[in-house]
């Protein structure tokens, strides 16, 4: 897929976040869309799964340990075919299996997510089974940076580099706000880099909304032979929605029937001065 493709794949999923969060009237608006480009290259750009895959032992494996932004996944699982998108007309509503976290009721979902803390253990265990198996699957796992003062994270990271797994690359959505204020103040995981690096880790910095600057980085994976990898994808939250930017609010927040229309207008115009460039 080229560049110009893939952009635009980009805005058109942060229409549909913002169209299936709008129609439930519940979701987590910021975050999914901080996120949105780093699916769009692993899904669109990097990872060997699909529908027709997704039994084969031999598929690339995402999990998503940041669960509560489930949006995100499901508006690109249904692009890719997994499921039908008028299914997420039903989102979040009684009896519908497409709750607000991932559950693996809908197809296309690794592992139950959203109690966050989760993703990087169920990710390290996945890849260690690779490796014991000797199968040559990648393992991709999305963290929050706010999810990462969760005690599980970091005797992951010990386990993953003991084992040196270097089919496993952990993604910092690294957007520096979390539920309640930002992610140094309630508390401060920095320097993130020279953490994970004492852990054993090989990592790298990537902007995470350049979407070839992403697909650059997941395609050096491993990073170096034998650790495992972790991308520190600096991102905004809120990203493509100017008043939703770096703001707080719209963690969970719900845009009324105004600030939708601005919404989906600004990112329609975003669409169109895309499709004008070569
Ligand atoms: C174990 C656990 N504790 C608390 C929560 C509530 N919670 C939901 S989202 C969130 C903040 C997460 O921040 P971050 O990982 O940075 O996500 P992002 O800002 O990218 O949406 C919290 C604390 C949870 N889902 N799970």
């Amino acid at each position: 897929m080229t560049g110009k493709n893939l952009a635009l794949k980009s805005v058109a999923y942060r229409q549909r976040i913002l169209k299936y969060i709008y129609g439930a009237k519940a979701g987590h608006t910021g975050g999914s869309l901080s996120s949105i480009d780093i699916l769009n290259v692993l899904y669109n750009a990097v990872m060997n799964v699909s529908p027709e895959n997704f039994t084969s032992p031999d598929r690339d494996r995402y999990i998503q340990s940041k669960g509560h932004c489930v949006e995100a996944l499901y508006v690109v699982l249904a692009d890719k075919g997994f499921f039908p998108e008028t299914d997420l007309e039903t989102l979040c509503r009684f009896r519908s299996h497409y709750i607000g976290h991932p559950t693996r009721k809908v197809h296309g979902v690794e592992q139950n997510t959203g109690a966050l803390g989760h993703g990087l253990s169920l990710s390290v265990g996945t890849a260690l089974a690779g490796k014991l198996d000797g199968k040559s699957y990648r393992v991709f796992t999305l963290l929050g940076d706010g999810e990462l003062p969760e005690g599980s994270n970091w005797e992951a990271a010990l386990t993953a580099s003991h084992y040196g797994l270097d089919n496993l690359c952990a993604i910092i959505d690294y957007n520096k706000l979390q539920i309640s204020g930002t992610t140094a103040e309630v508390c401060n995981t920095e320097p993130l880099d020279a953490k994970f690096e004492s852990f054993g880790w090989a990592v790298k910095h990537v902007d995470g909304h350049d979407l070839g600057a992403l697909k650059a980085a997941f395609d050096k994976m491993p990073f170096v032979a034998g650790k495992p990898g972790l991308v520190i994808a600096h991102t905004v939250k809120g990203k493509g929605v100017s008043y939703m930017e770096n703001n707080l609010k719209w963690h969970h927040g719900v845009p009324n029937e105004k600030q939708y229309g601005e919404a989906m207008s600004e990112l329609e115009m975003a669409g169109y001065a895309l499709s004008e460039t070569n």
